[in-house]
């Protein structure tokens, strides 16, 4: 069972992101989530261009640029001026008249273009993109902030999501409340990696190296052995 792990940078200590971003790559994370929203298509602001452009000259590991703005159509070349090939460009098709000339855009800078799915998004809403995209992000909370709960009724949906990788070619990324028991739950599923906030990696008084390890660890353990714990509400 292999995944990724990527860290949501907005929950990072800003007093010291030198330190962070170096902290965790030396403790073994695989890429970067990068949160930039605009107060409009969200109720917050998170990250900026420059935040994600510091962190882009800061390590080699890739961005995983998670665009929660209103027609990205419009800006997307400032995004992709500061990016590499290589690295991925999500965006919400809610915040599109036409999503899928945005993730032309993408394709054609050399990045790799992803989806973010919603809670009350269908999977029937989105379903001829995921035949464009190589990445799906489904969130599992609504976008905006870091620290909320669970929305356990996206489970079935993302049963439903991972039994349609085979044959469309797309992988599934997990973004939202991100705990041990979902990765146990969801892994040997198909998801192909977590996003990983406060849940389960900042602000736990750890170093960042320890819990990703303890992470690679569960591969190997019964969900029932799993480390850390689930919030979730019911809506
Ligand atoms: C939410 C954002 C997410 C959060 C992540 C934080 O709008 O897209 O990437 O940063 O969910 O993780 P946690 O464990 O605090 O929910
Ligand atoms: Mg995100």
């Amino acid at each position: 069972m292999q995944f990724d792990l990527t860290a949501s940078m907005m929950c990072a200590n800003y007093g010291n992101l030198e330190q962070e971003v170096k902290e965790l790559e030396e403790g073994g994370i695989d890429s970067f989530h990068i949160d930039i929203m605009d107060g409009r298509y969200v109720p917050n602001f998170a990250m900026s261009l420059n935040d994600m452009a510091y962190i882009a000259s800061a390590t080699d590991k890739p961005l995983d640029v998670h665009l929660m703005i209103e027609h990205p159509n419009n800006n997307i070349e400032i995004f992709l001026q500061r990016l590499r090939r290589g690295d991925t460009v999500y965006i919400h098709p809610e915040a599109e008249y036409h999503p899928s000339t945005t993730l032309q855009k993408i394709i054609r800078a050399g990045m790799i273009p992803g989806i973010a799915i919603n809670p009350g998004t269908s999977i029937e809403n989105v379903y001829e993109m995921l035949r464009i995209v190589k990445k799906v992000l489904v969130m599992s909370v609504n976008p905006g902030n870091a620290g909320q709960m669970y929305l356990p009724y996206v489970g079935e949906k993302i049963r439903r999501l991972l039994s349609m990788k085979k044959g469309m070619g797309f992988k599934a990324y997990w973004d939202g409340a991100c705990s041990a028991d979902k990765i146990q739950k969801f892994a040997p599923m198909g998801m192909d990696g977590f996003v990983l906030g406060t849940t389960m990696l900042f602000d736990k008084g750890r170093p960042y190296g320890e819990v990703i390890q303890e992470i690679r660890r569960m591969q190997a353990l019964p969900a029932s052995e799993a480390p850390g714990g689930e919030k979730s509400c019911a809506g």
